[in-house]
């Protein structure tokens, strides 16, 4: 039941609770600058969520306040995903051949085939025009990273791994980390103030298993020094590594947060444990069941006042006043 004048602030006086203070949260998860100025039907490249070493060609399917869903030209519906309008994993059309980088053509396209005038004029289009891309602007100071150069990366799909790695792509402030003798699936975008990145030692250092790449099986020693030499390449250099501090959530501090099992949605949302660079979203009137870990600098978290401000829809907590009573009680 959707209570008509739900409030933030009765609700935090009803709940005793405090909201996540604003300047815990990153730029990109503040109150936007602008607007969303993307239109149903805009063409653009993004990267794949799921496979986040590709860029592809998307369409604008949906706008809904400061967020847009994105659909992947040729492929179901049931892969469109949601990103905040000033998000740097979409780019406009042109960028990935311009940076370097491979684009995934729309189903159908053969390499070498593709071009993006031909292409929004036969399917009746519109480019997305570039100035609402915000991420283009960003100034950038060198980092010390590039391509080619090696490093110890945590395998975010595998967390509990430590593992040989390379700098697939280094963009603006951004790195495309890849692991050694492994496909592009397990590929992933950081920037140098990741907790997930080491420079070449950490392992050793921290008394931790670094994870050799695949083809390293015993008896085959790896050290650095020699892998480094048989692959002609270079390590990250130390200084370049630049992990931010431990953020300053805590826990009980209320915000609002995407839900991952219907990214449409955002809802008040409870900080309901924490770690170092990470925190368990509670979502209010639901079961613990259904809570999970997000980086704390993640897209998906906004602070209190965030829907209402940038014109999205809030879900309210589902209070137990609205569920049905079961009976005997
Ligand atoms: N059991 C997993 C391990 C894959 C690890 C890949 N990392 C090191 C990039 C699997 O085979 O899928």
């Amino acid at each position: 039941v959707k209570k008509k004048n739900w409030s933030w602030s009765a609700y935090l006086e009803e709940e005793r609770a405090v909201a996540a203070p604003m300047k815990l949260f990153k730029e990109h998860q503040s109150f936007p600058q602008s607007r969303n100025g993307f239109k149903v039907g805009m063409k653009l490249e993004g990267l794949d969520p799921c496979h986040p070493a590709l860029f592809c060609v998307l369409t604008v399917a949906e706008v809904q306040g400061y967020r847009i869903r994105l659909h992947f030209d040729g492929y179901p519906e049931c892969y469109d995903f949601w990103v905040n309008a000033d998000s740097w994993d979409v780019k406009p059309p042109g960028w990935c051949e311009k940076t370097g980088l491979k684009l995934l053509l729309p189903k159908g396209c053969r390499d070498g085939e593709f071009n993006w005038n031909t292409y929004v004029k036969n399917c009746r289009g519109q480019l997305a025009p570039k100035h609402l891309f915000k991420s283009l602007n960003t100034s950038v100071t060198p980092s010390g990273f590039r391509a080619g150069m090696k490093l110890e990366a945590v395998d975010r799909k595998n967390p509990s791994l430590i593992c040989v790695a390379t700098i697939a792509a280094a963009v603006d402030n951004r790195l495309l980390i890849h692991f050694d003798n492994w496909d592009d699936s397990y590929d992933y975008w950081c920037d140098a103030s990741s907790p997930y990145i080491h420079p070449v030692g950490y392992c050793e250092e921290a008394e931790l298993t670094l994870t050799t790449p695949a083809d390293y099986k015993p008896p085959k020693v790896f050290t650095w020094e020699k892998y480094l030499e048989e692959t002609g390449a270079q390590a990250a250099p130390a200084r370049a590594f630049k992990q931010r501090p431990p953020h300053g959530f805590q826990a009980g501090m209320k915000l609002e947060a995407v839900d991952k099992r219907n990214a449409m949605l955002i809802r008040v949302t409870t900080i309901s444990d924490v770690e170092d660079h990470r925190i368990k979203v509670h979502f209010d009137g639901w079961s613990d069941e259904y809570d999970y870990w997000l980086d704390a600098d993640s897209p998906d978290l906004h602070p209190v006042g965030w829907c209402q401000k940038t014109g999205h829809p809030l879900q309210q907590p589902n209070g137990p006043r609205d569920s049905p009573v079961p009976p005997g009680q």
